[in-house]
């Protein structure tokens, strides 16, 4: 697959891309059997949560090697859908991936994500240039009552805001001030929810305010997250760097792989 110069273009203005039906129903199948496998994995990379530890997150299914490792999400990946997508998004040939993961949101338990942008993390992990992009694929149907994703338009512009660490959700992360959150909305097109069907994906630039809510139904809302990163922004040292699993130091470019691999993976 190749983006259109207006895709690009539109990446660059909104700061994402929505692509439904991306994968088919047949692939999704294969990845969602993936899921189930590796979740019984007892690992650092397989974070539980709750009394009946159900899987919250999964992280590095992308890699060849380690307990996640899996093959059709490798090459779900290396696919253009994704990596070409990403390369051109970078404007970049020479990518890598900072890291995957698998966010599991449980029917009625799942909590929200407070709008953040994902860059002040990566910033933090070393990386100086705010030239990162994921591709983010649904598993499962996302909708609103199920806790999909919004992204507001533009807010990429905005540049690295000011955030407070927020630890009133079950994720722990830099989120937006309430305060900038009001203004930054009172700017800019209203949220676009990124909803879709099983296989729909969508691709969203690493400052770009986006956020989550609850997963208020009785279904699971499962989504894998491939974060990319050019090559040549790969992070310098910092002090107690993050696991490997979320700060790779797998810098090889990646190259884009058979369209069929998920299909054929074993
Ligand atoms: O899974 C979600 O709903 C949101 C995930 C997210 O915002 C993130 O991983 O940065």
């Amino acid at each position: 697959m190749e983006l259109t110069a207006e895709q690009v273009a539109q990446y660059e203005r909104d700061g994402f891309l929505i692509f439904p039906d991306l994968f088919s129903a047949e692939e999704v199948a294969v990845l969602r059997s993936e899921v189930e496998r590796v979740s019984r994995i007892d690992s650092e990379m397989v974070v539980r949560e709750g009394d009946d530890g159900a899987v919250k997150i999964m992280f590095r299914l992308h890699e060849e090697d380690g307990e996640t490792a899996s093959t059709a999400f490798r090459a779900a990946a290396r696919t253009s859908r994704v990596l070409r997508a990403a390369q051109q998004c970078l404007r970049d040939d020479n990518v890598y991936m900072h890291h995957s993961k698998l966010n599991m949101k449980a029917a009625i338990e799942g909590s929200a994500w407070p709008w953040h942008q994902d860059f002040h993390s990566w910033h933090l992990d070393g990386i100086a240039e705010p030239n990162m992009t994921t591709m983010t694929v649904m598993l499962t149907e996302a909708t609103p009552m199920n806790g999909c994703m919004y992204v507001l338009p533009g807010s990429h512009e905005v540049g690295r805001t000011n955030p407070r660490w927020d630890d009133s959700t079950a994720y722990n992360l830099w989120a937006a001030t309430p305060g900038d959150m009001k203004e930054f909305m009172s700017q800019h097109a209203e949220p676009v929810a990124i909803t879709g069907g099983p296989g729909t994906a969508a691709i969203f630039h690493c400052n770009l305010l986006h956020a989550s809510g609850h997963n208020l139904s009785a279904e699971d809302r499962w989504q894998i997250f491939f974060c990319f990163n050019q090559c040549k922004n790969r992070p310098t040292d910092v002090e107690n760097p993050r696991p490997e699993y979320v700060r790779s130091q797998n810098w090889a470019p990646l190259k884009v792989a058979a369209e069929d691999g998920i299909l054929t993976a074993s």
